[in-house]
């Protein structure tokens, strides 16, 4: 298809998966509202519809918790094809949601619709400032109540990066014993070799008991969640967005949040620093029970240069991975390391490639003075898409699409790479 058909083709996506104010990621699949899939869907929507988008936004925040928290899911109606649904989270809110949360790049992507329209948007980037801070601030005492500048997830869900091998050890802790039977949804509409395996599946919902038997108390969670692992991942999404957030409060005049934000961001550029590991040769994961750094790579390892602030030392051992990863698949990036044995190339976080990821990690490198293989990253992302449509993910092996189709944040990733 030409490109301009694409372009079309995109639109109609997020047009076709807008369920009324939220968009879902695909049908089917994904029949909810997902927490860091509307964050990028409002950045698609922003190159044909900046009110649209707004609109994502706001419906994305108002399911924050009174805590601060912004949850993974808003189950915003009911819907029997996904699973675990409501009553398994067992949370109190209206509309339920998950009692979890997801990636924070909402507030990098609110700065940005702020900026292509000021006045116009000003109203509404004052409404999510607020809101965004709440939420930045959850994560600074709720997941870091130690101060040490790492945020803990709880739940590998919580990476948006499901079956990342980082977890395989942090999860063979978790006690399966009083899981139950149950019926997974997910693999009657993806072919199960691009999903979880079961193993993974039972410890994903007995970490969903543990929090719901909790009642979702940050202090008992905190205490002790068999899952405490400081990512990567949402440490540098975290970080960037904390950088917006404060680039956004000065340009709105709120001093107090700008101040909050850059104190917030101090803090985990330090913690971020802790994350380096001379041998696995970048950036990883922090088991922060046991203080185990994950030992392999993922595309995780990059995103600290989307945060900012990598030291040159760290920035120049990690471009030659980058490069030597490209050589090593067609396409890039893949999301895990794909010399390592565990990578496979359509198992999902496991080796495939996201095209939300490659949008960062290429910002990252843009951002780092690295333009070359910025436009490598984004020349195979549309490549990708180009050869096998709006797939969930694509194999760095052939490009196949992997998961579920006409996906919105493939859509929207097009999009923004285009505008
Ligand atoms: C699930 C919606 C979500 C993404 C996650 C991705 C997947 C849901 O889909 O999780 O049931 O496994 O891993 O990043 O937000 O697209």
């Amino acid at each position: 298809m030409e490109d301009t058909k694409l372009d079309l083709r995109a639109k109609e996506i997020l047009r076709t998966n807008d369920r009324g104010g939220y968009t879902v990621p695909t049908a089917g699949l994904y029949p909810y509202q997902w927490n860091w899939d509307s964050a990028f869907v409002a950045l698609g929507f922003a190159a044909f519809d900046i009110d649209r988008a707004w609109t994502e936004v706001g419906s994305l925040l108002a399911g924050q918790w009174p805590d601060g928290m912004v949850p993974h899911i808003i189950f915003q109606r009911v819907d029997d094809s996904y699973f675990p649904g409501p009553d398994q989270w067992g949370t109190t809110t209206s509309p339920p949601t998950s009692g979890i949360t997801q990636p924070p790049v909402a507030a990098t992507i609110v700065r940005r619709l702020h900026d292509l329209e000021p006045a116009k948007g000003r109203r509404r980037a004052e409404a999510a400032l607020v809101a965004l801070d709440r939420w930045h601030e959850w994560f600074a005492t709720a997941r870091d109540p130690a101060g040490r500048g790492l945020v803990a997830i709880i739940h590998p869900w919580e990476s948006g990066r499901d079956n990342l091998p980082d977890w395989d050890r942090p999860l063979s802790f978790v006690d399966t014993s009083k899981v139950g039977a149950y019926e997974r949804r997910d693999t009657q509409h993806v072919a199960a070799d691009q999903r979880p395996h079961q193993h993974e599946y039972d410890r994903y919902l007995a970490l969903v008991a543990f929090g719901r038997d909790n009642h979702w108390d940050p202090a008992a969670i905190a205490a002790g969640s068999p899952f405490w692992v400081a990512d990567v991942g949402v440490n540098a999404i975290l970080l960037r967005a904390e950088r917006d957030l404060a680039a956004l409060a000065g340009a709105l005049g709120d001093s107090d949040i700008a101040d909050r934000a850059t104190r917030r961001a101090e803090r985990l550029q330090d913690g971020l620093a802790s994350l380096w590991s001379d041998a696995a040769g970048g950036y990883v994961s922090l088991d922060l029970r046991r203080e185990e750094h994950a030992t392999t790579l993922s595309a995780g390892a990059f995103l600290p240069l989307y945060a900012g602030g990598v030291p040159a030392d760290r920035a120049e051992r990690l471009i030659p991975t980058l490069r030597h990863w490209l050589d090593a698949v067609r396409y890039g990036v893949p999301s895990f390391d794909p010399t390592d044995p565990q990578f496979d190339p359509i198992r999902y976080w496991r080796g495939p490639i996201w095209a939300v990821v490659n949008w960062m990690i290429a910002e990252g490198l843009a951002g780092a003075g690295h333009a070359d293989l910025a436009d490598r990253i984004r020349v195979d992302t549309r490549a990708l898409i180009r050869q096998s449509g709006f797939y969930e993910s694509f194999s760095p092996i052939d490009g196949r699409g992997c998961g579920g189709k006409d996906f919105s944040w493939t859509a929207a990733i097009w999009l923004a790479m285009t505008a």
